[in-house]
């Protein structure tokens, strides 16, 4: 019941705050009504405007100030409303209230990004994924600001600006827009041996996701649990997709990016609009303090995971998106996430890297948002009133009654008053620390291969080739060939094969590489960071391969229907039916999208006409029966974008069922002129077609059959 409140609270609190002009009155902002918005006040109707026209001068006057500075990274991005459900009680490890009580229901707001490009950016780009979730629990915000890979480039703060200007467009001429493919980003990776493992992962599929609703999340730091007692736990935070982990292979995010740069959020909108909620299974993994040094990386390393294998994650919670937002500037942009908002029972670690984030989110929203009262904006406001004695600033909001805005103060009662941590007062965990002040970076962190090994030997065969594809791709696009050879040089520290394989490609040859002096401690052993033997104690993560994913559900997946005039009316709506029970989309893709009629009279307007889509925009294709859909299909100026786009499907391993009547299309497509047992590929002769691409579809891709497929 409190739980509910707590939901309505928020939901009200953004009533509350939002219009509508739904049966209203035009107005200026001070809320007079303009009986005019077509023309400006002239000195006679070909005259010249007069200055007084106030109407005028607020309109463009509002309007010139319209764009704020987008993130300074992570400024494409999308964004839902949401609800965490807390289904295991971590009242042993934390006080955090939003993590004690089964059942506890807990508002939340979600935005996703991609990092390198500006916000007007293709979201298919190859990138890693922000993943930054602002829970508004009972005792204030809680931000955990995640991304979709559980490691990052570097490994102290004081190297962020480097790897963003390295892989930002280059300073010059301000090319490449989104895209890690050019000289700096390269020059600066061959150059930063703890990137490697982070290199791994972006240049995996993990970093093309088919969709914002298939990816993980993760909080990649170490954080702090700290119980009632004040005993702390560490732990690392994960989310896991009830739909699996899909991505699309580099040639689709290509062409996506061109067809439809807008694919992410689209599916998000779109799969929240059709009550397809994103779910994620909220997950922790909990080392004791004391086991700390039981690792054989450091806990505090943020290029390093610890693998599930070791410590497995525990699911606590679900994590659903249900509401999209109601306007795009007001809560996706203008939310502001911070990893040290926190709530008592979650304190940070000295992860170096997590330690410099701490000041530079507040910081950034400083120039971003252009005011210290950003707190007051609709989506970032705590459910819990704010109380204390800060004033005034830019665009003040909260009215606070009374003289006084000091502590201690008799004048107001001595309010507002301090609380004591039994009353939920934050109380930060007792750590001792001792050290002598240096710049240094511990011994500890000097590993910089075992788990870009452990990543790399986890991948299943086709992840691996798609991984030194990327590899090809990116350093084929580096201009400077003693950058591509230094590349190759720090891969053949995780694989051999890989290294030469990529070298062969790239015109370069396998060279131990030039190891720069920046990244390794004084005192460092350079034969450590060197040796081919290192490994981690996991040897295999089978976690870390997508071909290990859920594969049995065609959930919130979208299906293209290719049909003109003619098409079966009643293979067709069965079949639609079918995959819609099962939470499927169709959408119908025709030579126009003016209406067609089936073969039954009855007309039907597609979606999409076959050259305003293309099929990387589909999951799988159904080429509808009727024998005069396929004559048209296979005529004139339809035959050619028709072939192509079922070659196109088949090239990127989708499931496509070919129905009864559309042999012509079968033969004349490169599916056609394979004889082998594919399992994407149904046609109209087999038995239980239906069921076998259902069954197709839910396997999302067939990679293991795609280098066969494309020879
Ligand atoms: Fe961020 N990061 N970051 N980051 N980050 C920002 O904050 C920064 C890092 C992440 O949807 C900025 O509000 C530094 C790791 C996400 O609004 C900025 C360092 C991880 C988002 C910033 C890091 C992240 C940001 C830009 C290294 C994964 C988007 C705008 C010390 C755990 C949040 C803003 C949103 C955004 C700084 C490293 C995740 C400039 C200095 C590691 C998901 O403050």
């Amino acid at each position: 019941m409190k739980d509910i409140k707590q939901n309505n609270q928020k939901l009200k609190q953004l009533e509350e705050l939002t219009t509508s002009n739904e049966n209203e009155k035009l107005t200026t902002n001070q809320g007079i009504k303009v009986n005019n918005n077509q023309d400006s006040l002239k000195a006679g109707d070909r005259g010249p405007t007069l200055l007084e026209d106030f109407i005028l001068r607020e309109k463009i006057t509002h309007f010139d100030h319209e764009r704020i500075p987008e993130r300074i990274v992570h400024a494409r991005g999308s964004g839902a409303h949401g609800v965490f459900k807390l289904t295991k009680s971590l009242k042993k490890y934390t006080s955090a209230k939003f993590l004690n009580e089964v059942g506890k229901e807990t508002p939340v707001f979600v935005r996703f990004s991609t990092v390198a490009g500006s916000r007007g950016s293709t979201d298919l780009a190859r990138d890693a994924r922000g993943f930054a979730v602002k829970f508004y629990t009972e005792e204030g915000n809680y931000d955990l600001v995640a991304n979709n890979i559980p490691v990052f480039f570097i490994q102290d703060a004081i190297k962020f600006p480097d790897l963003i200007h390295a892989v930002k467009p280059e300073p010059d001429n301000e090319i490449p827009q989104a895209a890690s493919a050019h000289d700096t980003f390269w020059d600066f990776i061959s150059l930063m041996p703890e990137s490697m493992h982070m290199i791994m992962w972006v240049m995996s599929d993990r970093a093309i996701p088919r969709s914002l609703r298939m990816m993980e999340g993760f909080g990649v730091h170490s954080f702090k649990f700290i119980n009632e007692e004040g005993k702390s736990h560490f732990v690392k935070f994960h989310f896991k997709p009830k739909l699996g982990v899909h991505s699309v292979a580099w040639d689709e995010a290509q062409k996506i990016s061109g067809v439809d740069a807008d694919f992410h959020r689209r599916d998000l909108w779109e799969a929240i609009d059709n009550g397809a909620f994103p779910e994620w299974d909220f997950g922790v993994q909990l080392i004791p303090e004391e086991d700390e040094d039981t690792f054989d990386f450091d806990l505090l390393d943020p290029t390093k995971l610890i693998p599930e294998e070791e410590v497995p994650v525990e699911i606590i919670g679900t994590l659903t998106l249900n509401r999209n937002p109601d306007n795009f500037f007001a809560e996706t942009e203008q939310i502001a996430f911070h990893p040290g908002h926190l709530v008592p029972g979650i304190d940070f670690s000295n992860d170096p890297l997590l330690q410099g984030r701490l000041f530079s989110y507040t910081d950034t929203q400083l120039s971003r948002l252009g005011s210290p009262n950003f707190h007051e904006i609709p989506i970032n406001r705590s459910i819990n009133t704010v109380h204390n004695n800060q004033r005034d600033g830019h665009m003040r909001q909260q009215i606070v009654k009374g003289k006084v805005s000091y502590e201690p103060n008799s004048i107001g009662g001595g309010c507002p008053f301090q609380s004591m941590m039994k009353e939920g007062g934050f109380s930060s965990h007792q750590e001792r620390v001792s050290g002598a002040k240096v710049r240094e970076r511990s011994n500890s962190f000097v590993d910089h291969y075992s788990q870009a090994k452990l990543f790399y030997n986890s991948q299943s065969a086709p992840e691996k080739m798609h991984l030194q594809n990327a590899l090809v791709f990116e350093l084929s696009k580096v201009t400077i060939p003693e950058i591509r050879e230094r590349v190759v040089g720090q891969l053949a520290f995780i694989d051999k094969n890989l290294a030469s394989k990529v070298a062969g490609k790239i015109g370069v040859e396998v060279k131990k590489p030039e190891l720069p002096n920046q990244s390794i401690p004084a005192d460092a052993d350079p034969a450590i960071l060197q040796s081919k033997e290192k490994t981690s104690k996991t040897k295999i993560s089978p976690a870390l391969s997508m071909a290990n994913t859920v594969k049995d559900t065609i959930k919130s997946r979208k299906i293209g229907f290719i049909m003109a005039d003619g098409a079966d009316e009643k293979s067709f709506n069965a079949l639609k039916n079918k995959l819609e029970k099962q939470g499927a989309t169709v959408e119908i893709i025709a030579p126009s999208v003016a209406p067609i009629k089936t073969n039954n009279g009855t007309a039907i307007t597609p979606k999409h006409s076959l050259t305003t889509t293309a099929s990387v925009c589909f999951d799988a294709l159904y080429i509808v029966s009727g024998e005069n859909s396929v004559k048209e299909l296979m005529s004139g100026e339809n035959k050619h974008p028709v072939l192509h786009f079922i070659n196109e499907a088949y090239k990127h391993c989708k499931a496509i069922y070919f129905g009864a009547d559309t042999e012509p299309l079968y033969l004349n497509s490169n599916v056609g002129l394979k004889k082998h047992n594919d399992p994407a590929i149904i046609t109209w002769d087999e038995k239980a077609p239906e069921e076998k691409f259902i069954d197709a579809i839910s396997k999302h891709r067939v990679w293991d059959l795609e280098i066969e497929r494309n020879s």
